[in-house]
């Protein structure tokens, strides 16, 4: 396939990526072949793509390839898969079943939050596909759209503390979910066993070969920017007037990935483009992602998302498209601040009486070891428990509408299984992606060292009296960017195994672009440039200054105010 790039008069080839989404089928593929074939625990050729927009990823456990290998077996393939959660709340009863599934058929019987306000299983075998996709269903969950060239899991702001226009902002999660996943009926034909309909599938909003790229949205209500909102696609900033939402500040643009040394990539923060009244948001959202449908690159990969199209048209072109496409004109944007990111953690009473516990869970992990027994803890929760988890963008989860009778019973559980740490400030606001041993493109270790790292961390803290103040870190293993690093004060981002780039000068609220400080360090190395800046800063900040404030004030880096020229520079 290929298309012409009039301008140029260069004749480019469509990825295979392309051709892989126009021969499947409507995402068909041959998956169900795959599925009978017992000599292999993979899936081949295209369906190893396909698979994911059905929300499952093929992987192998790293820490044993060269094992196998050398025993010539085949990788130990097995299939994390992430669930679709828009908004990130599940009823607290539903979690028994995920947790039973986690424990019968996975091979790490462990639940990960995932930033983006959901979970993953990893390591589930193929013949065990059919069985996780039936117990979703059964409690009303799906994997649809999780992964892939679609609008992924959709973020909405869970701080109990704005309840009250947070019901409303959630239900908007849910609808433009909803709104944008595949048609298609090839998930329920494939891994529901539902029968073929003869119809033509049709995909009216993604079109037949779905979008150039994945995509990102969320829903915000400010002044909370836990969903880190300047790192997605599309982003719907609610605007209220007497606790009613009744309309959204538009952002476009945003994306965080970037190649190491390939200067035509560079992170990059959603930008506004207009206010717009409540009732225009589906036909909005719809005219953002068609026009990114029909204007992304679709013969590069690493140039396909939003912000690279926004780049190559213009914003002022690509905001008329969408004026044009939804019939609307785009209002000035109106008032609104964000004042932090992170989660709030402890008990809180909500507007409606009920109380709300958020838990800080190490690295997402939902596990039981011999330090703590989480996971045991928190299905004690669910099966008392009448309302709701929500899983937070920073990877925790909070314990939602509690009664007030159940209060007490639920803190009991709390205390007996120790889900409460006295951690420091700087452990709730660090963060790391996943990495090693499941993730295929992990250049360094992330999640497994993120504890190691913060402890270090904060005796430097403790050294110079830090240790009442926070710094976001952030740790993730290849510049995809997952752990969002590049929004961190201190972000470390893979570079080779045990070695990272370190980047500084990100800000609390997540609206600035962190700039890279020192390159390829050892850990030891990391440690000897962050003690020295971490003492200045304890020496020469001003009242109350933030460690990424003081060093763009210091210029131990560059500001960067446009990453496209300030990012490589
Ligand atoms: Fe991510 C790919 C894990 C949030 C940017 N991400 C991956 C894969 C699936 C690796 C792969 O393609 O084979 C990782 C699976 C590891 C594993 O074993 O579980 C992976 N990403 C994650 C999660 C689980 C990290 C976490 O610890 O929470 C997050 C899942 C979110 C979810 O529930 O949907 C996750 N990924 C992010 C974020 C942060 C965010 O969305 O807020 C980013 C940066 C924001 C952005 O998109 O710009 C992110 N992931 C990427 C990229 C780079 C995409 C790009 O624009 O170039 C890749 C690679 C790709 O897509 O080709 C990637
Ligand atoms: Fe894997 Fe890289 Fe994402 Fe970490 S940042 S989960 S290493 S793709």
């Amino acid at each position: 396939m290929k298309i012409n790039d009039k301008k140029k008069n260069i004749v480019k080839k469509l990825t295979d990526a392309e051709r892989i989404k126009e021969n499947s089928n409507y995402l068909r593929g041959t998956i169900i072949n795959d599925l009978k074939n017992e000599i292999t625990n993979g899936f081949i050729g295209d369906n190893f793509s396909l698979i994911r927009f059905h929300g499952m990823y093929q992987q192998d456990d790293r820490d044993l390839r060269l094992e196998r290998y050398e025993q010539k077996l085949e990788p130990r393939h097995a299939m994390m898969l992430r669930c679709r959660l828009p908004g990130g709340i599940i009823q607290a009863k539903k979690w028994l079943k995920i947790n039973d599934f986690a424990n019968k058929y996975t091979l790490y019987k462990t639940i990960r939050l995932t930033n983006r306000q959901t979970f993953q299983f990893h390591g589930i075998l193929k013949k065990h596909l059919k069985c996780v996709h039936k117990m979703l269903h059964d409690i009303g969950l799906d994997s649809l759209g999780t992964a892939n060239d679609v609008n992924r899991n959709i973020l909405c702001t869970s701080n109990p503390l704005a309840s009250l226009i947070h019901q409303e902002a959630y239900k908007w999660a849910h609808k433009i979910s909803n709104f944008l996943l595949p048609r298609t009926r090839a998930y329920a034909e494939i891994w529901l066993d539902q029968k073929k309909i003869f119809t033509t599938d049709h995909e009216p909003i993604l079109g037949k070969t779905y979008l150039p790229r994945k995509f990102k949205t969320t829903v915000v209500i400010p002044p909370y920017n836990d969903v880190d909102l300047y790192a997605n696609d599309m982003n719907f900033i609610a605007i209220a007037k007497k606790d009613k939402i009744i309309g959204f500040n538009v952002l476009i643009g945003g994306g965080l990935s970037f190649i190491h040394g390939n200067k035509n990539t560079w992170p990059f923060l959603a930008q506004e483009i207009g206010y717009i009244p409540i009732e225009h948001t589906l036909l909005v959202a719809k005219a953002i992602v068609t026009t990114q449908r029909d204007w992304g690159n679709r013969t590069d990969r690493a140039n396909a998302k939003t912000r690279y199209t926004i780049n190559n048209i213009g914003l002022d072109v690509f905001k008329k498209e969408i004026e044009k496409r939804a019939n609307i004109s785009f209002e000035r944007i109106r008032d609104y601040t964000f004042i932090s990111r992170g989660d709030r953690f402890g008990w809180i009473k909500d507007i409606n009486d009920n109380w709300n516990l958020t838990l800080f869970v190490k690295n997402g992990r939902i596990c039981d070891n011999n330090n703590h027994l989480f996971k045991s803890g928190l299905c004690e929760i669910a099966k008392v428990h009448e309302g709701n988890f929500r899983i937070t963008s920073n990877q925790n989860i909070i314990i939602s509408d509690i009664s007030k009778d159940k209060k007490n019973i639920i803190n009991n559980i709390v205390q007996s299984y120790k889900l409460i740490d006295n951690i420091s400030h700087l452990r709730k606001n660090s963060m790391a992606c996943v990495s090693f041993p499941t993730c295929p493109l992990a250049m360094a270790e992330a999640e497994r060292v993120l504890s190691f790292f913060v402890t270090q961390l904060e005796n430097i803290m403790l050294k110079y009296g830090l240790e009442q103040e926070t710094i976001v870190f952030r740790i993730s293993g290849c510049p995809n960017n997952c752990g969002r690093s590049i929004l961190a004060e201190i972000g470390l981002i893979g570079k080779s195994l045990s070695r990272y780039n370190l980047y500084i000068g990100g800000n609390k609220i997540g609206s600035r672009i962190a700039k890279i400080y020192k390159e390829n360090l050892t850990e030891k190395e990391i440690f000897f440039h962050l003690k020295y800046l971490i003492q200045v800063w304890s020496e020469e900040r001003n009242e109350k200054e933030d460690f990424g404030d003081f060093v763009i004030r210091k210029q131990f880096v560059k500001e960067i105010i446009n990453p496209i020229s300030d990012f490589w520079n």
